[in-house]
């Protein structure tokens, strides 16, 4: 090289690299190479593998903020199911309910007790008795608790004379909450009332038989004196 000239090396690796003047062989020098290119090269390589978990702690931030949208949406979906299940309950709850009244015992016991059987529990009704067209018991706003009500009707009924019971639904519910009773509202069931032999009847007969055999059993004794 001339005076002025200039001349580029890159090391790429850290050493001492010895150099000499052709012309001037006594005229020598040494490059010396430190490891700052390696320890850039570390740097590097460090930043390089931050940032690569810089990405990943965004990638995972991302998918967290996915999952999170995911479940609110699936709660969200759950809700609404369950929401609508709950108003089909309410609709189906709130539908009318076949009622069916029937009087499973009349017995002649001062007047004529009847046993109402309900096939729904806590039904309101009204409850009316006649006899040849005439009102024999009439009472509004009953409830029955059970399946079964007893009524005493101030009649005795007869097959020429029976009685007619009218019964008409106002709801099913608790008693005093009207507001929230369920159908069927206003349904009339009627049945004819032929009381059979009642308990205390039975009993007048048996007693009548006792008496006639007793009075068989004196009048066979009698002969003999
Ligand atoms: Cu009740």
């Amino acid at each position: 090289m001339n005076q002025g000239d200039s001349f580029d090396y890159l090391a790429d690796t850290a050493g001492e690299f010895p150099y000499y003047c052709m012309l001037h062989t006594w005229m020598v020098g040494t490059l010396v190479v430190q490891e700052a290119a390696a320890e850039e090269a570390a740097a590097a390589e460090l930043a390089a593998e931050e940032a690569a978990a810089a990405e990943l702690a965004a990638e995972e931030a991302a998918a967290a903020e996915l999952a999170a949208a995911e479940e609110a949406a699936a709660a969200e979906l759950a809700a609404a199911e369950e929401a609508a299940a709950a108003e089909l309950a309410a609709a189906e709850e709130a539908a009318d309910v076949e009622l069916i009244v029937e009087i499973s015992e009349s017995t002649v016991m001062g007047g004529t007790q009847i046993e109402l059987d309900f096939n729904v529990l806590h039904v309101n009704y009204d409850l009316t008795a006649t006899q040849n067209g005439e009102v024999v018991f009439e009472e509004t706003g009953l409830h029955s608790m059970e399946n079964i009500a007893t009524h005493q009707i101030d009649a005795v009924g007869s097959p020429d004379n029976p009685i007619d019971v009218k019964v008409v639904s106002l709801g099913i519910g608790a008693p005093g909450n009207s507001d929230n009773w369920t159908g069927p509202v206003g349904q009339v069931t009627e049945i004819q009332v032929v009381p059979e032999f009642g308990t205390i009847a039975m009993m007048v007969l048996a007693v009548a038989i006792i008496s006639i055999v007793a009075v068989t059993a004196k009048s066979r004794v009698i002969p003999r004196f």
